[in-house]
């Protein structure tokens, strides 16, 4: 077996959006480099999250890079809400555009990453056994990128096939004909759960939580294309519903714009409170985002994500069009979230709630009638045992901390990550962790990536790093790290603004309760795109106060 080690000035782990991107910048800058992947490919999620449906709820014109000005223009997305097999051509197109594959090293999976004093070198070894030396590491490893499979009884003398939405085969699956069983009920699965229920005989879905999810009412964008049903005028549905060619004469506009929001997203947001509005007013305002489709219907007042009681008013409009969609009371009834919505991130479906008029599915809902054991037919609940020939796991990710605990790192005094992070993550900016030095996390917990259009956040964390690379090279810095003071700060006032928040007020993924064992701590920032810019910026300029350097 070939032990190489090579040094590299930059070793980044990850070739998703944000591994291409750092890779992109390290190239121009003539920096030595190379990129680690577990893939046989490039794309990250939209490699991995290829079941029946997949599609992101971002618009596909703000899903995208904007470093180029050239690749915004020359890239044409043919819907709304892009597919993910377009997403993974997308991503395909940039590595071939800008020539990145020679750097990056596929099938390959960092077990260990030590960071040497002595040498002041990151020593980086795969399950291969070969090592390589970096000064700087950059951790590129995505925030849903590690599945989570909960522990079930008899799991193993399952006989079918099994599936986990996270980590999609890549060959074709037909389920034509097939008895399907479905766990988890969040935004994979109700991305699959109608694709699904339209060519299997049967669809078994095990329900722990109903989820709250609006229609995307996705539409092409290719102006005359099909059946010739779409006007320019109508190829629309973004901001201020402008057209594609709109948006291209101007794209630096709406980039702009998504930059100043929350969420790095453009769209409508409404400045009046929930409350101060009649009750006509409001069901105008939630009927016409509900038509218009997708996330912005939660922008429908300035307060749904901070005042429960205005939530409630969402909320509730979103229990009445389940009740109207679903025409089995029953089936409806157990489909009704009773909490906050936009706590457990909101979804975006087409025909989700239709599916349960089906006759070929049927909704088991795990609260009244709880799974006791997986059997070599299915699933055996309480009441009763659900046989079928594919089993689905669609229970989600160990959420923005799993990817980088996976690996063995271990800081200057070998203190290792999943040791300081035992309870709960610590990082200044969720970009840098003290004792780590060298070390920088793109989107890391602390950082508002998953609250936001993630393929902003990830250029805005690249960016930072590499101009910080330009300060330490010009002032001949060989260290870098976050003060324990200033981490200390940032991870306080992490909790102090989520604790209020409606995001807070349920168990999710956000928060870590979804992972049995995982500490509950809430995980990504909750204070917005343009405050947590600002906050990067101000120490950016500063001579990056709040890290210590070293000469
Ligand atoms: P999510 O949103 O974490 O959903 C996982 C689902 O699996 C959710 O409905 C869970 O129910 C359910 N689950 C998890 N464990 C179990 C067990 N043990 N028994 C029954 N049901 C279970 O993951 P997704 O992949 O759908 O989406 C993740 C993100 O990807 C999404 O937010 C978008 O950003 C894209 P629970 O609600 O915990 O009761």
């Amino acid at each position: 077996m070939s032990k190489e080690n090579t040094k590299y000035d930059l070793i980044i782990i990850g070739a998703g959006f944000a591994g291409l991107y750092a890779l992109y910048k390290a190239i121009k800058r003539n920096i030595k480099v190379c990129v680690f992947e577990k893939g046989s490919d490039v794309g990250g999620t939209w490699y991995w999250n290829r079941y029946p449906g997949a599609r992101c709820d971002v618009e596909s014109m703000q899903y995208s890079y904007q470093f180029s000005k050239k690749l915004e223009q020359e890239w044409v997305w043919t819907e709304q809400y892009a597919t993910q097999p377009e997403i993974l051509k997308y991503a395909k197109h940039v590595a071939k555009r800008y020539n990145l594959k020679p750097y990056i090293k596929f099938n390959n999976i960092i077990t260990s990453s030590h960071f040497d004093k002595k040498s002041r070198v990151w020593n980086i070894k795969n399950r291969k056994g070969e090592q390589f030396k970096a000064r700087f590491c950059i951790m590129a490893t995505g925030c849903l990128s590690s599945t989570y499979t909960p522990l079930i009884k008899g799991a193993s003398s399952f006989k079918g096939d099994i599936f986990h939405t996270g980590n999609w085969p890549h060959k074709k699956i037909n389920f034509s004909n097939k008895k399907v069983g479905i766990i988890g009920t969040g935004s994979s699965a109700i991305q699959s759960i109608p694709v699904i229920a339209d060519k299997a005989k049967h669809l078994y879905v095990f329900q722990r939580t109903p989820h709250y999810t609006v229609p995307a009412r996705n539409r092409s964008l290719i102006y005359g294309n099909g059946d010739n049903s779409y006007t320019k005028r109508e190829a629309q549905g973004f901001d201020v519903d402008l057209t594609v060619e709109e948006i291209k004469a101007d794209y630096s506009n709406l980039r702009k714009k998504a930059k100043n929001m929350f969420s790095a997203m453009a769209f409508d947001l409404n400045k009046k409170s929930a409350l101060e509005v009649s009750k006509l007013e409001r069901k105008v305002e939630y009927e016409s985002r509900w038509e218009k489709g997708g996330v912005p219907f939660i922008g429908a007042f300035i307060d749904l994500n901070t005042n429960r009681e205005a939530n409630d008013t969402a909320a509730e409009f979103v229990r009445n069009k389940i009740k109207q969609t679903v025409k089995d009371p029953q089936i409806a009834k157990k489909l009704v979230p009773n909490y906050t919505i936009g706590c457990k991130r909101l979804a975006v479906d087409t025909n989700y709630y239709e599916t349960y008029n089906k006759s070929n599915v049927t909704l088991v809902d795990l609260k009244d009638n709880p799974i006791k054991k997986i059997t070599t037919k299915g699933i055996q609940t309480t009441q009763k045992e659900y046989s079928f020939d594919s089993l689905i796991y669609a229970t989600g990710f160990d959420a923005m901390t799993g990817a980088l605990m996976n690996i063995d790192i271990r800081g200057s005094n070998g203190i290792k990550l999943s040791k300081k992070w035992a309870n709960g993550p610590k990082t200044f900016l969720g970009l840098a962790i003290q004792g780590f030095p060298n070390l920088f996390t793109i989107t890391g917990p602390g950082s508002p990536s998953v609250f936001t259009n993630m393929i902003t956040s990830i250029e805005q964390h690249v960016d930072w790093i590499f101009d910080c690379f330009d300060y330490l090279y010009t002032n001949g810095i060989e260290l870098i790290e976050p003060s324990e003071e200033s981490e200390r700060d940032w991870v306080q006032h992490n909790q102090d603004i989520a604790k209020p928040h409606i995001r807070s007020s349920c168990s999710s993924w956000y928060r870590g309760s979804n992972v049995e064992g995982k500490p509950e701590i809430f995980l990504p920032y909750v204070g917005g795109f343009p405050a947590y810019v600002k906050k990067c910026e101000e120490i950016s300029k500063s001579g990056y106060k709040g890290f210590l350097l070293t000469k």
